[in-house]
């Protein structure tokens, strides 16, 4: 470019740009990841659970009292947070047990100069409710693939809010063998698989724990997710044999060969959360508007948040009926005030307009969470 054209840029104009380069900067040295990698999406991993509800207001004082896990795990380094796709060990060689001691399962044996620790801390990190019959849903924006993937659930009586997890407290539950990239399922920024797993007769509060073995290099994931899986003692399990006993007067009524009359299979507590559906609702040169409609699949919740990574530079100019913030290429789009509470099945929507480029596909992943 030469000199006299340059000139021509009126100063305004060159000061505004001046501005959108500096604001850029700022915006990447706050955001990540920073390189690609992976992590487990669903049920989330510890770093990535907690930059999915907070990495668009991460400073917010409301985390200490709302998500005290994370909020340590924030103070304590934010770039774990941030590079919640970064906690792999490299030349373990498969020996996984003797790489990570007790205790530091999550941290993946305090790797990358201890940037993970805080994830190893004891307490009650928020879980996602689970049914025993789930599956593990990897998400790789490198496409590495995979030469396995194992997922492994705490022993039932382990009790996730005093002890530190040890090897001895897992159970192998699931898992998958060599599979390339190109068997899993594409996603606009990566790649994607799912492990099924099962862990009978688990109740409350576990720990998921997936060791992602990619196939590029030697290279190993270690990804701690915390779920629940119901029923924890307060489910009615009128159990048959307890009928008879304390109701004498029923016993005589059912035929002694037939057997007490089961109660009906209880159904496990549907995986719960929140989905997001993503749709263009109008567009024009350079600009956009779409409408995001967030349904609640499980529980009553008092609270979501919705958030995506746009992959062609589109941005979020103007928002109503969600707070949204961005931090690089990532949306986080909070409830407003006034339609947070959702009952069991209930949508609600908010809409936003923003600039791109050209192309401006639908985000391919949306995560939403919720908040009890
Ligand atoms: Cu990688």
């Amino acid at each position: 470019m030469s000199t006299p054209y340059r000139r021509r840029v009126p100063l305004a104009a060159a000061i505004l740009s001046v501005c959108a380069v500096v604001a850029a900067l700022l915006t990447t040295a706050f955001s990540g990841p920073a390189s690609a990698h992976g992590s487990v999406v669903d049920p989330a991993s510890r770093s990535y659970s907690c930059w999915q509800r907070w990495g668009g207001d991460f400073q917010n004082p409301a985390m200490a009292t709302q998500d005290p896990m994370c909020w340590q795990a924030w103070q304590a380094d934010p770039n774990a947070m941030w590079n919640w796709n970064g906690l792999f060990r490299e030349g373990v060689a498969g020996n996984h047990q003797g790489a990570i001691p007790d205790g530091q399962l999550c941290s993946g044996g305090r790797t990358q100069s201890g940037r993970y620790n805080a994830l190893d801390t004891v307490g009650a990190w928020k879980t996602v409710p689970a049914t025993t019959n789930f599956r593990v849903k990897l998400f790789d924006q490198a496409s590495h693939g995979a030469d396995y993937i194992r997922v492994y659930v705490s022993k039932q009586g382990y009790n996730a809010l005093t002890s530190p997890l040890r090897w001895s407290d897992l159970e192998l539950v699931g898992q998958i063998g060599n599979t390339p990239a190109s068997q899993w399922t594409r996603e606009v920024d990566g790649v994607s698989i799912q492990i099924p797993a099962n862990a009978p007769g688990r109740t409350g509060r576990h720990v998921v724990y997936t060791i992602w073995q990619a196939s590029h290099l030697d290279q190993s994931y270690y990804l701690c997710s915390d779920v629940d899986f119901g029923g924890g003692g307060t489910t009615p399990t009128a159990s048959p044999t307890a009928s008879p006993t304390a109701s004498p007067t029923v016993s005589p009524t059912t035929s002694p060969s037939t057997p007490p009359t089961s109660p009906p299979p209880t159904t496990p507590t549907p995986a719960g959360g929140c989905t997001a559906t993503y749709s263009i609702t109008g567009s024009w040169g350079g600009g956009f508007q779409a409408e995001v409609k967030v349904t609640n699949g499980g529980s009553a919740i008092r609270g979501w948040s919705v958030s995506w990574n746009y992959q062609n530079g589109q941005q979020v100019t103007s928002a109503w009926n969600a707070t949204v913030t961005s931090s690089g290429s990532l949306v986080t789009a909070r409830n407003a005030a006034y339609n947070g509470a959702l009952a069991s099945g209930a949508s609600t929507s908010f809409g936003f307009t923003g600039s791109s480029g050209a192309t401006n596909p639908v985000p391919g992943i949306l995560s939403c969470t919720t908040s009890a």
